[in-house]
């Protein structure tokens, strides 16, 4: 290939450097036994991996919100900004991007990165995992800047047992029920929007949101609020009043940013001046509902593949939407972003989720196994990601999502709560969605003890961990999912296909919401 750097491991091959080029391929003698794929977005799968070309997730539809989209497809080991190998011997080598737009591409015989414009600067280590991550990190800190000194606040989050059928009045007695429990934040998640792109209070919020955030602000805590400013639903107001505001492709087609909530989903395109205005004005607007904890969701929209009303590589895009979005909050507000492309969001956020969704379930068969998915709601999809991603700690305050302390409406067993509150603690991010009533009284006080919690934390090997003297060993999370086979290679089949179109997701999402209503008269 024209413009490729070629250079090869060899014994004189130093500890640490950093080249640039546009594209760098570094030869090895041997080929790796392992490869280190990091995902795109938070949700997007990090692992050490073996060398077989990685299945493609299903369905295709929801490529856009769970993988770099313009690699779904790649039949070579690959990842985003920075792969590793692993070789004889237990020495990694690693290629980093210290720019926006990389990616990586394992073989057998070499790693190699190419920058998707221009070129950039490639930060290259070659030794023990632990500190050739750690001296990726110090470099992208460098440039990109590193973590604001602002400690996690402990919150309540309304996703993971509510999720969309929160409204005014459960959300208050829920907010009564926490009683003198030390949650900093209280926050509001999906669910109190008009729509996707219309960020106005529904009508199961009669008070309005500012009415809300001071009822939260009277128990003292700050009041936090979910938004996904970069994307649009189709039915939503904003899409249908300013369609030229979104990412199309060359032929002028708008370009999918996923498809959620039943509806086909549209990616704002951050270049544009009235959208970023937009962004401006809206931000400004939580901030005087009140709500000062902003967990900023589907972000990964502002940097999907298309042409942009400002010419300029995708990830520049994304990074002029965030900064615009950073700048109007404010420095004081607490910025949580999530399915966040990881990279070009550093320096930008207080706090970055660094895994999928985790859910009352440690794998479900149809979504992880049949789907062959990595990127949907499941513990153990949630643990395993975010256990690769805890070399990021020293750039931003990473978010491995809630734990969970109650045994209802939670199938997870003791040791899998256990090992999710364990993984909370050594990244002193701590967060439930846990209602009180559903707590038994020792949960509510394991809870408690908990979010009072500062324990000591010693990584022991790789996966291992001790906490305030307790062993705690991640193993049962890391292994993907063999492919089904047989019977259940039909059915997955099946699901693989249905997964593909709209009418199915439409039916299942009907099915969920219709799940979540019975719940709550239960209440
Ligand atoms: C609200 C939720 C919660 C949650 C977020 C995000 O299809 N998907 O791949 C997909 C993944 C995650 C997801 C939604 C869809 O959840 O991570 O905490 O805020 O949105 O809708």
């Amino acid at each position: 290939m024209i413009g490729m750097t070629n250079l090869t491991l060899d014994e004189k091959f130093p500890d640490q450097q950093i080249v640039s080029a546009p594209s760098l391929a570094i030869g090895l003698q041997q080929p790796p036994k392992r490869f280190y794929r990091h995902g795109w977005q938070s949700w997007s799968l990090a692992a050490w991996t073996d060398l077989r070309p990685p299945p493609v997730q299903k369905p295709a539809i929801l490529h856009p919100m769970q993988v770099d989209p313009a690699y779904a497809k790649e039949q070579r080991p690959h990842g985003s900004w920075v792969g590793a190998v692993e070789l004889e011997g237990g020495k990694i080598l690693l290629l980093g991007a210290l720019g926006l737009d990389a990616h990586i591409i394992a073989t057998r015989n070499q790693l190699e990165g190419n920058y998707e414009s221009g070129g950039g600067d490639w930060f290259i280590a070659y030794g023990e995992e632990t500190t050739a991550f750690a001296g990726y990190a110090r470099e992208l800190g460098r440039r990109l800047g590193a973590k604001p000194d602002k400690p996690a606040p402990r919150v309540w989050c309304s996703w993971y047992s509510l999720y969309t059928a929160i409204d005014e009045n459960t959300l208050l007695k829920v907010l009564d029920e926490l009683g003198r429990l030390p949650f900093d934040v209280f926050q509001v998640d999906d669910g109190w929007q008009v729509s996707v792109g219309d960020w106005e209070a529904n009508s199961k919020f009669p008070s309005g949101m500012k009415g809300l955030a001071g009822k939260i602000k009277t128990t003292g805590r700050r009041a936090g609020l979910w938004l996904a400013p970069l994307i649009a639903a189709k039915s939503s107001r904003l899409f249908r009043e300013h369609p030229d505001w979104f990412l199309r492709d060359e032929h002028s087609r708008l370009v999918s940013a996923g498809f959620n909530w039943g509806q086909q989903l549209y990616a704002l395109d951050p270049t544009h001046p009235s959208v970023l205005q937009w962004l401006a004005a809206l931000m400004k607007q939580v901030r005087a509902w009140g709500f000062d904890y902003l967990k900023l969701d589907f972000l990964y929209a502002g940097a999907l593949p298309g042409r942009h009303h400002q010419e300029m590589p995708r990830e520049a895009a994304y990074r002029k939407g965030l900064k615009a979005i950073r700048e109007a909050m404010g420095e004081d507000a607490y910025f949580l972003s999530c399915g966040a492309p990881i990279i070009p969001s550093l320096g930008l956020c207080d706090a970055m989720r660094i895994g999928p969704d985790v859910a009352g379930e440690w794998e479900n068969r149809r979504d992880v196994v049949f789907l062959n998915n990595p990127a949907v709601p499941s513990t153990k999809n949630a643990i395993r990601t975010s256990l690769h991603r805890l070399w990021l700690s020293p750039l931003v305050q990473v978010d491995p999502d809630a734990v969970y302390f109650r045994s209802r409406e939670c199938s997870l067993t003791a040791e899998q709560r256990s090992l999710l509150q364990s993984l909370a603690l050594i990244c002193n991010f701590k967060a439930t969605s846990d209602l009180p009533a559903w707590l038994t009284s020792g949960e509510r006080e394991d809870l408690r003890a908990f979010l009072e919690a500062k324990p000591g934390v010693k990584q022991m090997a790789q996966y291992v961990f001790q906490i305030d003297g307790r062993p705690v060993d991640f193993s049962a999370a890391l292994p993907l999912p063999e492919a089904p086979s047989g019977a259940e290679a039909i059915q997955a089949a099946l699901v693989g296909w249905l997964g593909n179109h709209g009418w199915a997701l439409k039916i299942n999402d009907k099915m969920g919401r219709d799940a979540l209503e019975k719940m709550k008269k239960g209440l």
